[in-house]
């Protein structure tokens, strides 16, 4: 027997066409289906219809123009005349298979109904059976790669329900230092945005990579229940509560990382007004975090990364006409806010970027541009065995860690004056968003309204709205220097975003015994680096389809 999948229906008149003879109503042939409603029930139905004129048909075949079934759903009939017709001639096409897309699925309602009246009725809405829009099944079959760098990831994408929920679930590992859980969340988080569609019902998952027991659970009762218990206890604990507060608060001090803000934690140091009490001795940067703590802490929008960006270029410019200047970061990746403004300088002749930072600087201070800034210099150097094992995931390019001053005007744009020169002071002010109001905030002009910022930076810093207008705001800046033969690895370094760079690396490693740095590749194989001139030559080399920086967003 020719299983059902394979078996195509027969276009040709079938020898149990006798409802022809006598049919009323050429243009409607009925097959009547037998699922559900079960033989017996369908033979008497059959004899009922035709002996009112209709002609029923007990085969499928391209004359078919009206289907009838009984407590089927939509979607069950349309999977059933998918296999019955090999899935072909969906769109209604023509030739050997049934029309499936042109045939009406009814319920019995309409065959009664036109029993009743002899005749047959006009199709409603209510006559028809339902299908949901939901081309999940397709979703199943469909092939998606494992690493989220084989993937297409744009920033918004049609799952934003199922990857909020597990972003949580990745927080609280992270903040449970469970770096493993939290990858597991992050990485099935990152596969759900990459997917073409929203995901309806679990079995749209069937097949798909990435998707551990644990995140699988948490997708399924989202889907059915609309919310995961899991999640909902973790919000709502008490732990993590505090734990995410704290360590936001803490970790949101500029120069303070992780394993510091755990420290501190553990000494019962909360809040940022908590550490200023402490008498603990702070490093600089840690100092000028505390004094921009709020500002530092609003986000920083495209407009304002532009306004930057034209700054450091009249900087490079000035000292090395000629030098290119890329925004990097979040922002390549078509974010219109960030944390932070990166930028990535070089020199199509190789060389004459060496010691630029400093010259950068000097001219950034002069201007009155900088608040603070901390400048390393190059230490890569490039082994000829190849880097080191495991690698380092550091990269060792000239780099300046700053604050920028960055001026706007009183309608909120940004320009781009310094204002003299001015050097960031290290003095210990209130910083507490909770406590702003018992000391004044020692910033050296006064408060206007800031473009998109005016109500937040007012909310944060309430205290300074009766001194007056100001017209500045800091911003953390990186930038960062490369050699031109690097320039590709460091801009593909540089752009994230975090998950793909590191699944990027991984890749390089596992599926291609290569390293990946933001300085080099390395063919571990092979013995030997491999140049690239761009972007598109790294992906190549790494035997990777390219994929743009707006679909790097995992
Ligand atoms: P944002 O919008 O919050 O600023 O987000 P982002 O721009 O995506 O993140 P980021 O923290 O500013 O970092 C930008 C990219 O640079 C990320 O992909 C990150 O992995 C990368 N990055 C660092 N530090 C370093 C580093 O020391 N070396 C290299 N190669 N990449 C780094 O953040
Ligand atoms: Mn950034």
């Amino acid at each position: 027997m020719v299983p059902l999948k394979r078996r195509k229906v027969n276009c040709s008149v079938t020898s149990d066409s006798s409802g022809d003879r006598t049919s009323k109503f050429p243009g409607v042939v009925i097959y009547l289906l037998e699922r559900k409603m079960g033989a017996s029930r369908r033979a008497f139905l059959t004899r009922l219809g035709r002996g009112k004129g209709f002609n029923i048909e007990y085969s499928l075949s391209c004359s078919i123009t009206h289907i009838v079934s009984e407590n089927n759903s939509g979607e069950e009939v349309r999977t059933w005349l998918d296999l019955q017709t090999g899935g072909q001639g969906r769109e209604g096409g023509e030739g050997r298979t049934a029309r499936p897309g042109s045939v009406h699925l009814l319920d019995i309602v309409w065959y009664t109904e036109s029993m009743h009246a002899g005749i047959p009725v006009i199709i409603l809405d209510r006559h028809r059976l339902q299908e949901r829009e939901k081309p999940g099944l397709e979703l199943a079959v469909v092939s998606v790669p494992s690493y989220a760098c084989q993937r297409h990831t744009p920033l918004l994408h049609h799952n934003i329900t199922l990857t909020d929920a597990l972003s949580i679930l990745a927080e609280n590992a992270e903040l449970g230092e469970n770096e493993g859980r939290g990858v597991a969340f992050r990485r099935a988080a990152a596969l759900l945005k990459s997917l073409p569609q929203e995901v309806r019902g679990a079995e749209q998952l069937r097949g798909l990579p990435c998707l551990g027991e644990h995140s699988l659970r948490v997708i399924k009762e989202v889907l059915e229940d609309g919310v995961s218990h899991e999640v909902e206890t973790t919000t709502h604990s008490e732990q993590f509560k505090a734990m995410k507060c704290v360590f936001q608060a803490l970790t949101g001090i500029f120069g303070v990382g992780a394993k510091t803000a755990d420290r501190w934690f553990k000494e019962g140091i909360h809040t940022p007004s908590d550490l200023q009490r402490s008498g603990h001795t702070l490093n600089r940067a840690q100092r000028a975090g505390l004094q921009y703590y709020d500002e530092l802490n609003l986000p920083v929008t495209k407009s304002e990364a532009v306004a930057i960006g034209q700054i450091v270029e009249r900087a490079v410019h000035a000292v090395l006409p000629g030098a290119e200047i890329t925004l990097i970061g979040g922002f390549r990746r078509g974010k219109q806010t960030g944390h932070d403004v990166d930028f990535l300088i070089t020199h199509p002749d190789e060389g004459r970027e060496e010691g630029l930072m400093p010259k950068v600087v000097s001219w950034l201070e002069a201007q009155g541009f900088l608040l603070y800034q901390k400048t390393t210099g190059n230490s890569y150097l490039e082994s000829k065995e190849g880097p080191a094992r495991p690698a380092s995931n550091m990269d060792r390019f000239e780099r300046c860690f700053s604050i920028f001053r960055l001026s706007t005007d009183n309608e909120g744009r940004e320009i781009q004056t310094g204002n003299g020169p001015q050097t960031y002071s290290p003095t210990l002010t209130n910083t507490d968003p909770h406590t702003h109001s018992e000391s004044p905030h020692p910033l050296p002009q006064t408060l206007v309204v800031v473009g998109d910022h005016a109500q937040k930076v007012s909310w944060v810093l309430g205290h300074s709205q009766c001194s007056g207008p100001r017209s500045w705001r800091a911003v953390r800046v990186d930038l960062v220097v490369s050699p031109y033969s690097q320039f590709p690895f460091a801009l593909l370094g540089w752009t994230g975003s975090k998950l793909f760079e590191r699944e990027l690396r991984r890749w390089a490693v596992h599926e291609k015994a290569m390293t990946l740095s933001s300085h080099a590749l390395y063919d571990r194989k092979r013995t030997l680096y491999l140049r690239a001139s761009s972007e598109e030559e790294i992906f190549a080399h790494l035997g990777l389809e390219y994929i743009p920086p707006c679909d790097r967003n995992a």
